[in-house]
C-alpha cells in the first residue's frame, strides 16, 4: 500500500436546502449543515471527508461551531505534514484531542477517501484491505427514515409514497404521543412491511408499558427509547420487550458496544462512523460482529453526496446484513454537492460507484453555493429556531 503525505487540510461550512424535513423528537433543522474537509497530498491528489452536524446541540453534543473549532484549531495541526502508511494511523495522531467524535470523524474519512485513490482502490476495496476475507458486495441493501407528521393520514401517505419508490424498510421517528397509534396505523395499512421505530431518547424507563405495546406491531427494532447518554437503563429495559432495542446515541465506541452488549442493553447496533469517531473505530466495532455474528447495520445522518459515499462504501462490507440508512439523493437534495446522485435500484439497494475512494465528484461550483448560504447567516445567533 502507497503511503501519503498530508500537505493541506481545508475545512468548508455549508448549508443545503433539504428536500423532505426529518422531525425527530428533538425536532428538525429546515437546513442541513456540514463540514466538508478537503484534505490534499503532497502528490497533489484531493480526498474528501463531510462533518456531520447541526447547528445546535440536539443529536449530539457537538455543532458546526465547535466541530470547526476543533477541527481547526486541534485536529488538523496534528496532521500537517505526516506520512501515513494508513488512515488507521490517524486516531493515534488525534488522541490527545478528547470527546467530538464527529470532528474526528469527518477529517479521519477524508484521509480514508484520499488514500484510498493513492492506492486506485474504491473505498470499500480500501477497507477490506484492512479487514481480510471481508471482499465488499457492489450493492447495499437501504432503507428510509421518515420524520414525525402533523397526522396519522400524512404519516401513511409518506410511507406510502417511499413504498412506491421501492424502499423496503421503513423507519419512522416517534415520541410520546406519536407512537402506539402511529405503529397501529401503519401496520393496519401495510401489514406485511419491514418496520421499524426511532425514538431517538424521548422515553425513560417509567414508560416500560407504554412501549411493551409495542411488541404487538413486528418492528424489526425500536431505536434508542431511552437517554442519549445511558446504557445501563436499556438494560433494564430490552428483558421487558420483545422487539431488539437498536442502540444509536450511548455507543461512541467499540468498548461501549461491547459494555452494552455484556449488560444486554440492546440486540443490535445502528453503528453510525461518525458517531464512533470515524471508520478505524468502526472498523473494530466491525470486528466485534463479524465474531458473533449479530445484526448491523450502518446509520446515517443526512449526510451530503460526501458523507453518504463513505458511509455506503463501509456498508458494502460482508457482515452488514441488515438494511442500513442511506437513501437515493431526491430524498435529502435536489441537487447534492456530488455527481452522479445515488438511486434506488430494484430490492432496496443503492450500488456502490465504480470510482477510487468515495467515487463520487463534488462539484466545486456547487461546493461553493453551499458555502456562500453559511457566510451570509450570522453563526453566532440562534439559528433558525
Ligand atoms: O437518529 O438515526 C437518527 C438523522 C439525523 C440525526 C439522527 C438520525 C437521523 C436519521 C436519518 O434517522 C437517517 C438518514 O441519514 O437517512
Ligand atoms: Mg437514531
Amino acid at each position: 500500500m502507497r503511503p501519503v503525505t498530508i500537505q493541506d487540510i481545508k475545512l468548508h461550512v455549508v448549508v443545503l436546502p433539504l428536500v423532505e424535513l426529518l422531525k425527530t423528537s428533538f425536532g428538525a433543522e429546515p437546513h442541513k449543515t456540514a463540514i466538508i474537509v478537503e484534505a490534499v497530498s503532497r502528490s497533489g491528489l484531493t480526498g474528501w471527508g463531510e462533518i456531520s452536524v447541526k447547528t445546535k446541540p440536539s443529536y449530539g453534543a457537538e455543532t458546526v461551531l465547535t466541530a470547526l473549532h476543533v477541527a481547526r484549531d486541534f485536529l488538523i495541526p496534528k496532521l500537517h505534514g505526516k506520512t501515513l502508511a494508513s488512515p488507521s494511523e490517524v486516531p493515534s495522531l488525534l488522541a490527545s484531542v478528547r470527546g467530538n467524535n464527529h470532528a474526528r470523524a469527518g477529517v479521519e474519512a477524508a484521509v480514508w477517501d484520499l488514500m484510498a485513490k493513492a492506492n486506485d482502490m474504491r473505498l470499500a476495496d480500501y477497507f477490506a484491505v484492512h479487514l481480510p476475507g471481508n471482499a465488499p458486495r457492489n450493492a447495499v441493501s437501504v432503507g428510509v427514515s421518515i420524520g414525525i407528521q402533523d397526522s396519522l393520514e400524512s404519516q401513511i401517505a409518506l410511507v406510502k409514497k417511499r413504498l412506491d419508490e421501492g424502499y423496503r424498510r421503513i423507519k419512522l421517528k416517534i415520541e410520546p404521543g406519536w407512537d402506539v397509534a402511529v405503529a397501529r396505523a401503519i401496520r393496519q395499512r401495510f401489514p406485511t412491511i419491514s418496520l421499524m421505530l426511532d425514538a431517538n431518547s424521548a422515553y425513560t424507563l417509567e414508560d416500560a408499558e407504554r412501549l411493551k405495546q409495542l411488541d404487538q406491531f413486528d418492528l424489526l427494532m425500536i431505536e434508542q427509547p431511552l437517554a442519549y447518554d445511558d446504557i445501563y437503563e436499556h438494560s433494564q429495559l430490552q428483558p421487558q420487550l420483545r422487539t431488539p432495542i437498536c442502540l444509536d446515541e450511548s455507543i461512541h465506541s467499540a468498548h461501549d458496544w461491547q459494555v452494552a452488549l455484556r449488560l444486554g442493553a440492546g440486540r443490535i447496533l445502528n453503528l453510525k462512523p461518525a458517531r464512533v469517531g470515524g471508520f478505524t473505530e468502526s472498523l473494530k466495532i466491525y470486528q466485534l460482529y463479524a465474531e458473533t455474528q449479530t445484526p448491523l447495520w450502518i446509520g446515517g445522518m443526512l449526510e451530503t453526496g460526501i458523507g453518504r459515499a463513505a458511509n455506503l462504501s463501509f456498508a458494502a462490507l460482508p457482515a452488514v446484513n441488515l438494511p442500513s440508512d442511506i437513501s437515493a439523493t431526491d430524498r435529502y437534495f435536489n441537487p447534492d454537492i456530488t455527481e452522479p446522485p445515488f438511486v434506488l435500484e430494484p430490492g432496496s439497494c443503492i450500488s456502490l460507484p465504480d470510482g477510487p475512494g468515495i467515487g463520487v465528484e463534488v462539484q466545486r461550483d456547487r461546493l461553493a453555493e453551499a458555502a456562500s448560504r453559511w457566510r451570509a447567516v450570522n453563526p453566532f445567533a440562534p439559528l433558525w429556531d
